[in-house]
């Protein structure tokens, strides 16, 4: 921690936590106004070093039992239980409890398409016939002149199976190219429902059942396969039915958004009919009276985090900042209230928020705070919670004491590159395909593709390992799609604009200017990272780059994670055959057996691979280095040296 002395007090250097202006800002204002937040927190409180290589186990009251990472093989838990036991059992609830929380959002949303489509919600319709037509048609319903109400009858049957079967095979495995999933059955790592793997990983790592770390790793990519092909891929699929498929929108992202003059309302968390439901709240022409009448020039509705990802590139509603922004934002006294549902929700927020006098409020039954104000969240009633909510922001505007301070920062970028919507931009209207993506990877152009994604941590300087990655891997070559935190820090700083083209390499360069594109995608929340999957199926289907998701030429990193579902999103790339590097951290001892089968062993057997490296640079060089053994290994690798297009390549890449 960097303090500089001022007089007598010891004030933290806010540049020293973050890359980002604004969140800097309000971190001087916090010291200023006495208030804390996690980067103090983190800052005075060092990481357990035994919890962080994951060599402690607290499964019986045999224990706690500790081991010595510095000599991981020198002891063993009372029941005699190594080190690779213990490290694969911690890793495998990690990504069981992310498992769930993706699974439980995604069931959320079938609840309520569910309701939908019986006629017993009103407030919500289907939205997008044509993409509920493509996902019954993707797990084998039959759509030709069927009523849409009997494919979505269909289409929900069909969908709870993802959670609730008991044997058999999620229904989107259907989406999987076929050489990935014969790996997948060889290896018995085909999930059966999302319920049965949770439980069964539950029961594996309770105290002497599954003491083997192999067998562990099993159950661990079968549990985190449940999550990206199945809880995940339903919460995303549903939504664009429910709300709407999303296409590129250009918005603003920053503090800045927030508006001195105007009731703001920030909503914060992952579940987008909370969202769907205040967006109509904010325009009911009595609640704008109200507001006015309160001397209010209008209801300024904002997003945060996942959530706010969604309906930004649903309804282009202006976000406020990532995860390590949410406690900075309450700090410039402009918030009248943060709604907040589920997940990356700190509990911090209620001191912050009670000290600017603002009103923290949840809505789902799952997550209440001591100190929030609860108001439950009804899908067959939901305008009932957001009426209120917006009523509550309009009195605390009314009486607001707190001084105010909005950091002016506000950056415009393009986002909501759905893998649909990129289909369609490089392949255009009636030609609509990945063919052109394939064609540009093949010859070169485009050396490959990186999803970043996930969370920011106040171990790590905010942004900054997210930002200098990508800029990294755009400078050479490689299209980088993002979603969830991530895809807000590259906003922030600029990268999401077609302009900065500029600052990708030459062949990159070329496709975007030709397209219009800008070199960095944002996609969506942290479920949407169900999107990249069906991409990588996509351009396995297309051809010319393998036959499975582990031949092609792709990447993937969370630089600054911090959540068990980033492990699962993880975990099921690596297990779809994706070389992931997570940075910060990494819950292992290394040049264990069971470090060596995540690192290594695992590609061995067809899948992908871990990477770890809190460097940026190094975290890129990784990437790249894949990448580059994947285009070897294809027979592309020469195809780098022509980068000049003719005619004939500029006309396939034209948008029609
Ligand atoms: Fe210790 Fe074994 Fe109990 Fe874990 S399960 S706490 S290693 S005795
Ligand atoms: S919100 S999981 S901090 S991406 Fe999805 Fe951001 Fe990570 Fe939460």
């Amino acid at each position: 921690m960097e303090k500089e002395k001022k007089g007598k007090k010891e004030v933290i250097n806010s540049r020293y936590f973050t890359t980002c202006e604004a969140t800097a800002q309000m971190l001087e204002k916090a010291e200023r106004d006495g208030v804390e937040i996690a980067f103090h927190r983190a800052a005075s409180m060092k990481a357990c070093p035994i919890g962080a290589d994951s060599a402690c186990c607290k499964h019986c009251a045999m224990g706690p039992c500790r081991l010595n990472a510095k000599d991981p093989y020198s002891k063993v838990g009372v029941c005699g239980a190594t080190i690779d036991t213990i490290m694969s059992r911690n890793f495998a609830r990690m990504v069981a409890a992310g498992c769930a929380a993706h699974t439980d959002h995604g069931m959320s949303m079938l609840d309520l398409f569910r309701e939908v489509v019986n006629g017993k919600i009103q407030d919500y319709k289907i939205k997008d016939t044509l993409k509920l037509e493509e996902v019954a048609k993707s797990v084998g319903i039959e759509t030709d002149g069927r009523e849409v109400i009997d494919i979505a009858k269909d289409l929900y049957k069909e969908l709870e199976r993802t959670y609730t079967q008991i044997e058999g095979e999620i229904p989107f495995v259907n989406r999987v190219p076929e050489k990935t999933l014969e790996t997948w059955r060889k290896l018995g790592i085909v999930p059966r429902g999302a319920m049965r793997e949770i439980m069964e990983i539950m029961h594996r790592t309770h105290m002497g059942v599954d003491q083997h770390y192999e067998n562990m790793t099993k159950q661990c990519s079968r549990t985190a396969l449940a999550d990206g092909w199945g809880g995940s891929m339903v919460a995303t699929e549903i939504s664009d039915i429910l709300f709407g498929t999303p296409s590129p929108v250009a918005i603003e992202v920053n503090m800045g958004v927030l508006k001195e003059d105007q009731v703001n309302i920030i909503v914060h968390g992952h579940e987008p009919n909370l969202f769907e439901s205040m967006i109509e709240s904010v325009k009911e022409s009595t609640l704008l009276e109200e507001a006015k009448k309160a001397g209010a020039k209008g209801i300024n509705l904002v997003g945060m985090c996942c959530s706010g990802a969604e309906v930004l590139v649903r309804h282009g509603i202006p976000h406020a900042g990532n995860f390590m922004s949410t406690e900075a934002v309450l700090i410039t006294g402009a918030v009248e209230v943060m709604c907040v549902d589920v997940q990356c929700i700190k509990q911090g927020l209620a001191k912050v928020a009670d000290c600017y006098g603002t009103y923290l409020i949840t809505t789902n039954p799952r997550c209440h705070i001591e100190g929030a104000i609860h108001i439950e969240f009804h899908d067959h009633d939901p305008k009932k919670c957001t009426d209120e909510v917006v009523i509550k922001a309009i009195t605390r505007f009314k009486n607001r004491t707190a001084k105010i301070e909005i950091p002016k920062r506000r950056d415009i970028g393009v986002h909501g590159f759905s893998h649909e919507y990129i289909q369609y931009m490089l392949g255009g209207t009636f030609r609509s395909s990945y063919t052109p993506l394939n064609d540009n990877i093949i010859n070169g152009r485009i050396r490959g593709v990186a999803g970043v994604v996930g969370c920011t941590n106040p171990r790590v300087k905010q942004d900054y390992v997210h930002v200098e990655l990508v800029k990294e891997l755009i400078k050479n070559d490689v299209l980088v799609v993002q979603t969830g935190c991530s895809q807000i820090a590259l906003a922030k700083a600029g990268l999401t604009t077609p302009e900065s083209a500029v600052l990708a390499g030459p062949g990159l360069r070329e496709v975007c200017e030709t397209v219009g594109m800008p070199p960095v995608l944002g996609i969506g929340s942290c479920v949407d990272n169900s999107r990249i999957l069906i991409a990588c199926a996509e351009m396995v289907k297309t051809g010319g780059l393998g036959n499975s998701i582990a031949d092609l030429p792709v990447a993937g990193a969370a630089p600054e994670w911090m959540s068990e579902k980033a492990i699962s999103i993880g975990q099921y790339f690596v297990a779809s055959g994706v070389f992931t590097v997570f940075g910060v951290t990494f819950p292992i001892v290394e040049n264990t057996k069971f470090y060596n089968l995540l690192f290594d062993g695992l590609e061995k057997q067809g899948l992908g691979k871990w990477g770890f490296t809190p460097d940026p640079y190094e975290m890129a060089r990784m990437m790249i280095e894949h990448i580059d053994k994947k285009r070897k290994a294809l027979g592309i690798d020469k195809a780098r040296d022509r980068v000049l297009m003719d005619m004939a390549d500029r006309q396939k890449l034209e948008v029609a």
